[in-house]
């Protein structure tokens, strides 16, 4: 009998909760940046062996809700919390415990779904600060276990895989063995462009710009051609995107074909350009084409 089911991952902005994702599933389904709140959209990224199956959902990180787009992403959370059959409750260990994490871990406790805790990025703390930090989580009071791991490096990874394969139910694969993501190809593409922004600018802008595929298209020699759209706020952020005699954007184009050329493995022509769209944070219309629900 094989056992399936849905883990929600939860925790606060940058804790590395896309890192731990890609880890377990052992492919880059998720973006990583080191700028908070990178997710914006509850990806699912599926882990599969002989007899197990997860269903990995990635979230963005919670905070307080200040516009559309971070009040969809809050809605994301609960919603996929009310989904699952367990929760995966990340920590970063190199912060304080803070109003962000016992927010999240009240959540956790009303929902009543079990939770498996990790204490993340411990590869940076000597142990007597692991020691420290593993007990202010423990303070937090969310029951079932409680890990110190590295997502980036996988130690302690393993473990917290073997229990969360205990804690989901018996029953049959919900996705084929060989599938990794439920994101659309165009998807993907978007996300791949957007982290190489989110790696070259600061501040305001990486929350400012959304990429969007305008065209895919398959050359009989085998090039695929990819033409994108990058969104930024105002015009002096489009002016910051596309740089000097558009160094910034050629340098974000021949950065994400790149990227791309070795997730897909094949050969990639990547156009992107860039406009304004005023307050797209805000446009419902837009949101719900970007598929952020
Ligand atoms: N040293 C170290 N860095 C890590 C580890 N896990 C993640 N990081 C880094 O932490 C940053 C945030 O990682 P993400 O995986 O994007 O974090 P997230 O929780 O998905 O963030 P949001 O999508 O913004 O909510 C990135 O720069 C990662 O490389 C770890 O185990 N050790
Ligand atoms: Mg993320």
């Amino acid at each position: 009998m094989t056992r399936s089911g849905f883990v929600a991952l939860a925790g606060r902005p940058n804790a590395g909760k896309s890192t731990l994702l890609n880890r377990i599933v052992g492919e880059k389904v998720a973006i990583v940046s080191n700028r908070p709140q990178t997710t914006r959209r509850a990806i699912r990224g599926v882990a599969t062996h002989d007899d197990w199956q997860l269903v990995l959902v990635d979230l963005p990180g919670v905070q307080r809700p200040r516009d559309a787009l971070t009040e969809r992403m809050q809605r994301q959370v609960e919603r996929s919390l009310a989904d699952a059959d367990a929760a995966l409750f990340v920590l970063n260990g190199e912060q304080q415990i803070g109003p962000g994490d016992r927010f999240i871990a009240e959540a956790l406790k009303r929902s009543g779904v079990p939770t498996v805790t990790v204490l993340n990025k411990v590869d940076r703390l000597d142990r007597p600060r692991t020691v420290r930090a593993l007990s202010s989580a423990a303070e937090l009071g969310v029951e079932g276990e409680l890990f110190p791991i590295s997502a980036k490096s996988g130690a302690g990874v393993e473990p917290v895989v073997e229990l969360l394969v205990e804690l989901v139910p018996e029953g049959p694969f919900m996705y084929p063995p060989d599938e990794h993501s439920d994101q659309s190809l165009e998807l993907q593409l978007a996300e791949l462009v957007r982290e190489q922004v989110l790696l070259r600018t600061r501040e305001e802008l990486p929350h400012a710009v959304e990429v969007e595929i305008d065209e895919l298209e398959e050359r009989d020699d085998g090039l695929l051609v990819i033409r994108a759209r990058v969104w930024a706020e105002t015009e002096s952020q489009k002016g910051i995107l596309v740089g000097a005699g558009g160094s910034m954007v050629r340098a974000v184009g021949t950065a994400a074909r790149k990227e791309i050329e070795g997730v897909l493995d094949r050969r990639v022509h990547l156009e992107l350009n860039v406009r304004v769209r005023k307050g797209w944070r805000r446009d419902e219309g837009l949101l719900d084409r970007l598929g952020i629900e």
